[in-house]
């Protein structure tokens, strides 16, 4: 039987998504979409699917089964809790929610209804060469890691929705969540440090160099920028004490012209991660239609917000800002290293 699904925000990674389940993936029917700007909806609606006038009335239907969420990160808590009221499986882009508070009462929420429900959007766990190199790591041959540099660029961002907070809340939790997966550990404590500014960005706060400190002893560093204009560009590199492990380059057809010899750069995020996004969806079919929610959880979604936050008290006190995570409910108690 195919999974009804009902998506709440179609913007552009809303409009992505309901592409791959509608064209790439199986076992899933889009029955429901809803979005604060009707038209948007009803664009993005495919055929037969219901446009819903509000994210209550779309998660309550009976004709939905699970809930995809990609509305803008502040709209989260309240679209999850009505999901975990409901009891039905969510998945929900990143990042979980903006704030530490709001994090918790979905955990507690969650943890009250009995069972993983959530699901967050953190497909580098799902990419194939984030997983090759976590088997390696894992694998130990080459010894503990000590330090892991992630480069994280965007060409561009939306001038005017993406402010100065967003590369640490909206950008850097991709990072903090593939440091934690990868290191198989937590973060215990953020820096920043701000070099001069992009003239990319106009008045954006850009680029940004984060430390991020692993509980267990290994730091790693973070660049944040978000206005390269060449490309979409996704680096990772563990140094381990015996070798180094780190991120192929995206294969990609060799042109030779009469500029020279080059490969393109991926344009952002929907082309680099195309294929994780498919593998993320397609784990996520298989548990929601068993009544739950794999990989990423509200706790992965919850650490990752308390270093946006760490990490947005370190750019005013340009100290290094510790974290104190809450003890781990034992519905989250698959160790990091195992979720995905
Ligand atoms: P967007 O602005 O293009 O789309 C967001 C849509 O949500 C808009 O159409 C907006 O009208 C709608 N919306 C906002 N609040 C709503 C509400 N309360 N109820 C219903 N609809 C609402 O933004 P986007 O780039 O598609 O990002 C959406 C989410 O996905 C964000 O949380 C973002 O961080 C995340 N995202 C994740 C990735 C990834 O790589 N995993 C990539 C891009 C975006
Ligand atoms: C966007 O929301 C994403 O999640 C992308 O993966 C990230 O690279 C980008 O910086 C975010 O704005």
């Amino acid at each position: 039987m195919s999974l009804r699904v009902g998506v709440i925000g179609t913007g552009m990674i809303g409009q992505d998504h309901i592409r791959r389940l509608t064209k790439v993936l199986s076992g899933v029917t889009v029955t429901g979409v809803t979005d604060i700007d009707p038209e948007r909806a009803a664009s993005a609606a495919p055929e037969g699917c219901q446009v819903f006038e509000t994210p209550q009335a779309l998660i309550t239907s009976e004709t939905v089964d699970a809930v995809v969420i990609c509305s803008w990160g502040p709209a989260h808590e309240e679209q999850l809790l009505a999901c975990i009221h409901a009891g039905k499986p969510v998945f929900c882009e990143k990042p979980l929610v903006t704030s530490a508070e709001s994090a918790l009462r979905v955990m507690d929420a969650e943890v009250a209804f009995g069972r993983r429900l959530v699901q967050v959007g953190f497909m580098r766990r799902f990419d194939a060469d984030y997983r090759r190199l976590k088997a390696v790591i894992d694998g130990g041959t080459l010894g503990l890691p000590l330090m892991y540099k992630s480069v994280h660029r965007n060409a561009s961002v939306p001038v005017g929705l993406y402010t100065s907070e967003m590369p640490l809340n909206d950008t850097l939790v991709h990072d903090a969540d593939i440091s934690r997966w990868l290191l198989s550990d937590e973060i215990a404590g953020v820096e920043v440090r701000l070099p001069r500014r992009s003239r990319q960005g106009g008045d954006l706060r850009d680029p940004h160099i984060v430390l991020l400190h692993m509980a267990g002893g290994a730091i790693v560093d973070v660049e944040i920028s978000v206005n390269v204009s060449y490309g979409y560009d996704i680096r990772g590199e563990a140094s381990c004490e015996k070798g180094i492990a780190a991120l192929p380059n995206r294969p990609a057809t060799v042109i030779s012209d009469a500029h020279g010899i080059r490969q393109a750069i991926p344009e952002d995020w929907r082309e680099r991660f195309i294929e994780a996004y498919d593998q993320e969806f397609r784990e996520w079919i298989v548990a929601a239609g068993q009544g739950t929610a794999t990989g990423p959880s509200t706790w992965d979604g919850y650490a990752a917000t308390l270093v946006a936050d760490a990490a947005l008290r370190a750019v005013e006190s340009g100290q290094r800002e510790a974290i104190t995570m809450r003890d781990k409910p034992a519905l989250y108690a698959q160790p990091v290293s195992q979720a995905a």
